[in-house]
């Protein structure tokens, strides 16, 4: 008989929460939340679980308070951790994920040694290094959500902009998955036409920067905590990506090996994302200008690495 998939989600708040609903809406696979908080997971899970007939879904849903839970996982998504409130820069966040991301990639390598890992937990490119330390994966096994993200930001403030539908924009924003973060005008599209066709320089260059500073404008509004419906759709379009081998053109937090000039370290590049994991690093050109804001993005993404390199040592 086949084995059916299973997906684990670890962290049950807002993201994972959200995750879970997509992941049985698209009949991913079985999908386990995972949590420390004792009862949130398992409601959730309850929660969905009455909704399966209405979806309808056969996706089974379970919530755990156990990393036992993980075993035979194919995807493990990785929230865990705490979001931002307002005034806080992702940054601030640094010390007590860590933590968290230690304690969680021990389990992921124990209990499920040959999952693809996709971490969503802020400061996006420290936390999926970190997870890649941890575990001791390929790298092309533990990859970051953050540029579907941005890139959907861009895409959607383009959309807007213009009047046509977010479905004809093509958007790819590189770099660390922070203020720092690289929109690149020359390499967006709509319905195939270049965008400067429809913007102006002076609207692109604001929704570039409206676009590097979205999830703050969502944290502001919220209070509480941080976006989480577009990061769950995105995480799970780079899950789907991986389970039914898409092959898509995405832009992921990879290790990179070389590309753009850098070794060892991960950020937001153009990717392949398929049956095999990350496939492919593609190395796009960069114009002076495009290549001096993505070195800007990775020397912040650097100061993150070496205190990671730190911590990792202690
Ligand atoms: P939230 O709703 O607080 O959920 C986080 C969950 O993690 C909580 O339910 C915690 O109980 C749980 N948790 C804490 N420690 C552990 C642990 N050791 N094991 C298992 N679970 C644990 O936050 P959220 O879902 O809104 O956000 C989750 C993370 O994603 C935060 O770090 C955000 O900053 C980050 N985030 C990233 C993006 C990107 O684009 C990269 C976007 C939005 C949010």
């Amino acid at each position: 008989m086949a084995r059916r998939t299973k997906i684990s989600l670890v962290g049950a708040g807002q993201i994972g929460g959200t995750m879970a609903l997509l992941a049985a809406q698209k009949q991913l696979g079985d999908v386990v939340l995972i949590d420390v908080s004792e009862g949130v997971p398992q409601g959730k899970a309850l929660d969905l679980l009455h909704g399966g007939p209405i979806i309808p879904t056969s996706s089974a849903l379970s919530g755990s308070n156990d990393y036992a839970d993980l075993k035979d996982s194919d995807v493990v998504i990785v929230t865990a951790g705490l979001p931002r409130k307002p005034g806080m820069s992702r940054d601030d966040l640094l010390d007590v994920n860590f933590g968290i991301i230690k304690t969680v990639g021990e389990a992921i390598k124990k209990n499920a040694p040959n999952a693809f890992v996709l971490v969503v937990t802020n400061p996006l490119d420290a936390m999926v290094y970190a997870m890649q330390k941890v575990t001791g994966f390929p790298t092309h096994r533990v990859v970051g959500m953050a540029g579907v993200l941005d890139s959907g930001r861009f895409a959607a403030l383009v959309a807007e902009a213009i009047g046509v539908s977010a479905e004809d924009v093509q958007a790819l924003v590189m770099g660390g998955h922070g203020d720092t973060m690289v929109p690149l005008i020359r390499y967006c599209s709509v319905g195939g036409i270049p965008v400067t066709h429809f913007l102006s320089q002076d609207k692109l260059d604001a929704i570039s920067k409206r676009t590097a500073n979205a999830g703050g404008e969502v944290v502001a509004l919220l209070k509480t905590g941080s976006a989480f419906y577009s990061p769950a759709l995105s995480a799970i379009h780079m899950a789907e990506a991986y389970l039914k081998d898409k092959k898509r053109v995405i832009t992921a937090a990879a290790m990179l090996n070389g590309e753009f000039g850098y070794k060892g370290v991960y950020a937001g590049v153009p990717v392949i994302l398929g049956g095999n994991g990350l496939e492919k690093v593609i190395e796009v050109e960069l114009d002076a200008g495009e290549k001096k804001a993505f070195d800007a993005s990775m020397e912040a993404v650097k100061s993150l690495v070496a205190y990671i390199d730190k911590k990792l040592a202690e």
